[in-house]
């Protein structure tokens, strides 16, 4: 298998994680490709992005959210998605949380990264109020985690997107709001697959430039 990888996005670093949680890392390559090498990656994912998984059998999924119910089905360990009931929903909607937190503090820095004058406040507003109010579900869902072993998926996409909030927001002061999910992160850090897959600017490619618009909680307490 093959894992068109990056070594900024929380999506791919979901999967590695993935990878790693489940042990099949070792069958799997991660071959670098930036979404801005579009020739390279169109073939494989009509959108363009990152992460793709070719999967040796001749196909190429996309996104993270299929690749990784995919590598679900082909480790030998308990699933971390469940197959039925309760549970299976609750991993789920956990995942669709983790990852929309994601992609609002991903468009957010992408848009703070535009000209001033394109700049639109409320987008950023919308986008703040999305992120405070996704952590505290989040801080919410962690009081059940502890004791939850082994880690299942919702996990591993509330961890992925914790690390790009620290990689791209060290500054949100989300920890003083959500003690709980500050404790388990903390916790979820010292995993090997967390530590092995830390995130870095791209080698050769100019670093980007820090955020216009510093981001800011945005639920009162
Ligand atoms: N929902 C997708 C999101 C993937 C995504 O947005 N990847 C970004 C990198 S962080 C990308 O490739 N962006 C390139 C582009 O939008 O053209 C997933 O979960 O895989």
């Amino acid at each position: 298998m093959r894992l068109h990888s990056s070594y900024t996005s929380p999506y791919v670093r979901k999967v590695k994680i993935f990878l790693r949680e489940t042990g099949l890392s070792g069958e799997v390559e991660e071959i670098y490709t930036h979404p801005a090498d579009e020739p390279a990656l169109r073939p494989l994912n009509p959108l363009g992005k990152i992460p793709v998984l070719e999967t040796g059998e001749g196909e190429a999924l996309y996104d993270s959210v299929v690749i990784c119910a995919w590598l679900d089905t082909r480790h030998g360990g308990a699933r971390r998605i469940p197959e039925a009931g309760a549970a299976r929903w609750c991993v789920l909607r956990g995942e669709a949380l983790a990852d929309g937190l994601t992609d609002a503090a991903n468009l957010r820095r992408n848009e703070a990264l535009r000209e001033p004058g394109l700049i639109s406040r409320d987008f950023i507003a919308r986008q703040d109020l999305a992120i405070s109010h996704a952590l505290l579900a989040l801080d919410q869902a962690a009081a059940a985690w502890e004791e939850c072993a082994p880690v299942l998926h919702d996990q591993i996409s509330a961890a992925a997107a914790l690390g790009y909030i620290a990689f791209r927001y060290g500054d949100l002061p989300w920890r003083e709001h959500c003690p709980r999910l500050a404790d388990w992160f903390a916790r979820f850090s010292e995993r090997e697959s967390f530590a092995a897959t830390l995130p870095a600017e791209w080698p050769g490619r100019p670093a980007p430039p820090p955020q216009s618009v510093p981001p800011r909680w945005s639920v009162a307490l």
